[in-house]
């Protein structure tokens, strides 16, 4: 069993697959902290976990003409070490809203998405150190290559645009610590990428290897998996070769309290209703609406921000909690909650539009059926 090596994991983690190991915490406790726990971060393996001894692992660089092997050491001492919070959410996030119609893949709820900070090594400083040139322009992407194998000893690996990789403060990392200590084995142990504001399947674990080249990654997860098509694109038609690979993602919200199913008595005819926003490539959530009569009037949430000098970027690439007081009738009702990002992006009412048949992408108006007391 390739899966005898894999770590211990919470049993409170609601299981989409066994091996691969893919979970996502309850809903109840996601948005209990502004700062993700490890041990409640989803989890989303595509092979089995790898072991890797921290002192004899290196990172190879290899530019073409050059290359050189970082140890865990040289990546703590050689660069200014950096903490970024950012968000990583899976491209299947809340994928199940989608598969009543048919599609394919994991069927996550809301909850593959998580907050944490993460210290590391800038990717521009070490790719500089290994002597690329940022202006050589027939370089066009940075690649990431995984310790994780299958059977036919093919890692996982993913591409980001170089300008992302080399921006000044695009804040692509590669990580050593999470939240303060050693990164978690199910999540990357013991160096890991991190790309902020991109989907989480560039956020490579288990680094072994960057790269650069002309194209993008080879890899399956780049070029057949992680590219969502039009609401009519069957699975005789899609052309994985055409579609672009998903980078940067759109807004999203959720509501993590009430639970689904719940039933509420109201306070003075309130209810308390709280989630997350977040969007991607650093855009910053502007407001959060929430309603309890199909749409007809909103609830201004109140927001929940990081302390912008937490950590060492510009940006905000981290999600924001929110919570609103709504008016409720009795009976049967439905919460809806949507945001708006600060390039005033917000969110499709329902998932037609977006409706792909591999479910990524998935953040319509997010909805809550509930029963409200007398
Ligand atoms: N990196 C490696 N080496 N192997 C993987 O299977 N999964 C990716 C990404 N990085 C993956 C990987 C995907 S699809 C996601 S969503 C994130 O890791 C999940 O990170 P997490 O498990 O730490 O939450
Ligand atoms: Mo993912």
């Amino acid at each position: 069993d390739p899966f005898s090596k894999d770590p211990f994991r919470l049993p409170v983690f609601r299981i989409n697959s066994k091996k691969p190991f893919n979970a996502e915490p309850p809903i109840e406790l996601l948005t209990d902290s502004y700062i993700t726990p490890n041990e409640l971060f989803y989890v989303r393996n595509h092979l089995p976990v790898p072991e890797i001894d921290p002192d004899s692992h290196r990172i190879s660089v290899d530019l073409g003409d050059s290359s050189i092997q970082l140890s865990l050491e040289d990546l703590k001492t050689k660069f200014k070490p950096v903490t970024i919070t950012t968000t990583i959410q899976c491209a299947g996030n809340r994928r199940q809203e989608m598969s009543d119609f048919k599609t394919k893949g994991l069927s996550w709820g809301p909850c593959a998405i998580g907050t944490a900070r993460w210290t590391g090594a800038r990717v521009r400083d070490i790719l500089l150190s290994a002597g690329f040139d940022p202006d050589d322009k027939t370089i066009k992407h940075v690649h990431f290559n995984g310790f994780d194998d299958d059977i036919t000893n093919t890692s996982y690996g993913a591409s980001i645009p170089k300008q992302k990789a080399m921006s000044l403060d695009g804040d692509v990392i590669i990580a050593y610590k999470m939240n303060g200590v050693d990164i978690p084995r199910d999540h990357g142990y013991p160096v890991r990428a991190i790309v902020p504001g991109y989907v989480g399947a560039r956020n490579v674990k288990w680094l072994r290897q960057i790269t650069v080249g002309s194209d993008e990654s080879t890899s399956h997860w780049q070029m057949n998996d992680y590219k969502a098509f039009s609401p009519s694109t069957t699975f005789e038609t899609a052309n994985y070769k055409k579609a672009p690979s998903i980078q940067e993602m759109p807004v999203i919200s959720a509501i993590s309290v009430p639970k689904p199913g719940s039933i509420i008595d109201p306070e003075d005819g309130m209810v308390e209703v709280k989630g997350y926003a977040w969007s991607g490539g650093g855009r910053d959530i502007m407001r959060v609406d929430v309603s309890a009569d199909g749409g007809n009037t909103w609830q201004e949430a109140s927001l929940t921000k990081d302390d912008p000098d937490a950590d060492d970027s510009a940006h905000c690439w981290a999600w924001t909690l929110w919570t609103a007081e709504v008016p409720v009738a009795a009976g049967k009702v439905e919460i809806i909650c949507k945001a708006i990002d600060s390039a005033n992006n917000c969110q499709p009412e329902w998932i037609g539009p977006i409706w792909n048949l591999r479910g990524f992408l998935t953040n319509a108006w997010h909805r809550v059926n509930v029963t409200v007391e007398n």
